[in-house]
This record gives structure tokens, sequence and C-alpha cells, in this order.
């Protein structure tokens, strides 16, 4: 088996323009204070936090082309970036605690900077595909793909605080899981580009197992490059993580949720994670946002070696008598 990445660099990205609704930023802290830390240490990870970034509101930031607050995004984007980019270079997987989805921006744009190319999976109800121009919402946590990926440069119109961003990423180094409620300019972006997805018909269809083993086979068809894991909480069923600002009926289970994240462990080629979209204000309950939480961090412990069969550290050994 590949000697496994255990050492772990956390950036806090508590932002929440590229949608409108308060709490989303308030998610990293609420990671952290359910034990994130201390469990991925419990399980033989070396932990380095690099705390949380802070963003600036730029001011006068009217709407372009309807897409809104798109020059507070991009210089937030700019900063994450980076920042994972130094967490690379530390030697770290990266794992960015959002925050909404488009601050895939500059985790992956960071990402890649660091590493080269990168294969993409993308968990999600959502495709996040919408370029600026497609966007019913003008929410930028829809669009995040259509400016990472090469393929729809030219579909893009320029942005302000976004020239420092290149694209990155090949429409053959993507796969989505999860997808269930897709706008019909994202299902012909996707149709168009021949995008790798499985939508919850194939995940009902073919069973997690077979979906993680044919999204592997496909991204290795060629080489094996290291792996960027997207991770948006509304991919998993709002009965078990409701508190998220754009729910879809019809998710993953909890199980097929982490069965994910332990199969991109044993890979071991996952370099970098987002976990995004939990906003801990959207809950009804505490128990809604207890159970989103939690879910997020055993997605997160998922990644780094957490086995639902029981783990112990290797220099372990059975007390005395
Ligand atoms: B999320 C929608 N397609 O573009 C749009 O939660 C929803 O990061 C985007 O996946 C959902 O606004 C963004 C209608
Ligand atoms: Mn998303
Ligand atoms: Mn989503």
């Amino acid at each position: 088996p590949p000697p496994l990445q255990r050492s772990v660099g956390i950036i806090g990205a508590p932002f929440s323009k590229g949608q409108s609704k308060d709490g989303v930023e308030c998610a990293p802290n609420k990671l952290r204070a359910a034990g994130l830390l201390d469990r991925l240490r419990q399980q033989g990870c070396a932990v380095k936090d690099y705390g949380n970034l802070t963003f600036e509101n730029v001011a006068l930031d009217e709407p372009v082309n309807g897409s809104k607050s798109v020059r507070t995004v991009g210089s937030a984007n700019q900063r994450l970036s980076e920042a994972v980019k130094a967490v690379k270079r530390d030697g770290h997987t990266a794992v960015i605690l959002g925050g909404d989805h488009s601050l895939a921006i500059g985790s992956i744009h960071g990402h890649t900077a660091a590493v080269g190319p990168v294969s993409v999976v993308w968990v999600d109800a959502h495709a996040d595909i919408n370029t600026p121009l497609t966007s019913n919402t003008g929410n930028i946590h829809g669009q995040p793909m259509s400016y990472l990926l090469y393929e729809l440069q030219s579909k893009l119109p320029p942005l302000p605080n976004f020239s420092w961003m290149k694209p990155c990423v090949s429409s053959r180094d993507l796969v989505y899981i999860g997808l269930r409620d897709v706008d019909p300019a994202e299902h012909y972006i996707m149709k168009l580009l021949a995008v790798k997805v499985f939508s919850m018909t194939q995940v009902d269809q073919l069973g997690m197992a077979r979906v993680m083993e044919e999204t592997c086979d496909y991204l290795w068809d060629r080489t094996k490059k290291p792996i960027h894991l997207s991770y948006d909480i509304d991919a998993i069923d709002p009965s078990i993580t409701p508190a998220t600002g754009t729910p879809a009926v019809g998710g993953l289970t909890y199980r097929e949720g982490v069965y994910i994240t332990e199969y991109l462990y044993q890979t071991g080629l996952l370099s970098a994670v987002d976990m995004v979209e939990v906003n801990p204000l959207r809950g009804r309950t505490e128990d809604d946002v207890h159970s989103t939480v939690s879910t997020a961090v055993d997605l997160l412990l998922g990644c780094f070696g957490r086995r639902r069969e029981g783990n112990h550290l290797p220099d372990y050994s059975l007390p005395e008598p």
C-alpha cells in the first residue's frame, strides 16, 4: 500500500459572500469546537492549524453581469489561494473549512499552483458550474467550476478582482458525485464538455462502491494525480445535514457519504479537502446543527484514515497485568 499522508494543515475560510445567507462564516469555528483537531490527532495525524483567514468587504461591490459581490469574492479567493499554496508547500494535506463553495476557486487554484495538475472529486447536490452569464441567482457559490475549467474560459466575461486567477483544471480531470439539483445551462455545459457525472441516479443504480471504483478508474486512465476533494455538505441528505443554505431532498446517506472519504483516503492521493456550506444558523433546532456539524467532522476524519471497523495507533500495545 502507498505511504498514507497523515500530516494535516487546516485553514479556516469564514467566507459567505458567494451566497446571501448569514451563518456559513461560523462553520470553521463550529467544526473546531466539535473537536476536529483533537480527534484527528487521536487517530494519529500531525495537525497544524493555520487559523482563520480574514477577508475584507470591498466597498461599492455592485453586481457584475448579475453576479453579486464579485470583487469581494475575487479578493477573498486570491488570499485563500496563497494560503492553500503555502500549506501545500509546507508538505501537509490541506483542509479548507468553509465558508460557502465559492472558495473552491481559490482553494483549487492554490492547490494546483503548489503541486501542478490535480484530479477534482466534487461531491455536491449541485454542479456549481454556472458561468456568470448563465446563473439565475447571481450567487458565485453556484459558479466556481466554470472559473476553474480551461474549457470554459472563452465563455467567461472579465471580472473585477479575478485577474490573478488562471484556469487550472481540465474537464477530463473532474468527477461529480451526488448531483440532483442541476440548472439547465449547467446540464448543457456538462454534456458539452463530457464531464463524468455520478448523479443520484447512478448512485442508486450502481451503489457507492462501484461509483468510487469507477471514479478512480476514470481519473487514473492517464496518470495518477493528487486528488482535490471538494465536499459540499448538502450532498448528504437534508434529513442528516439540514443546517445548510441550499438543501436538496434525495441525497446521499451518511454511510454513502462516509464511504467516499474512506475510499479516497486509501488511494493515498488525497492532497486537499474542502468542507463547505455548513451553516449553523440554518438549522431549526440544536439537533439539526449538531447532526450537520458532527457529520462534517466524521467526513473529515474519514479523509484521514478513520475506519468504521475501528482504528488503533501503530505503537499500541496491550497493558500487561
Ligand atoms: B452550492 C444554483 N444552481 O447557481 C445557483 O450550495 C444553486 O455551493 C447553487 O452547491 C448551489 O445558484 C451552490 C441554483
Ligand atoms: Mn456546492
Ligand atoms: Mn450544493
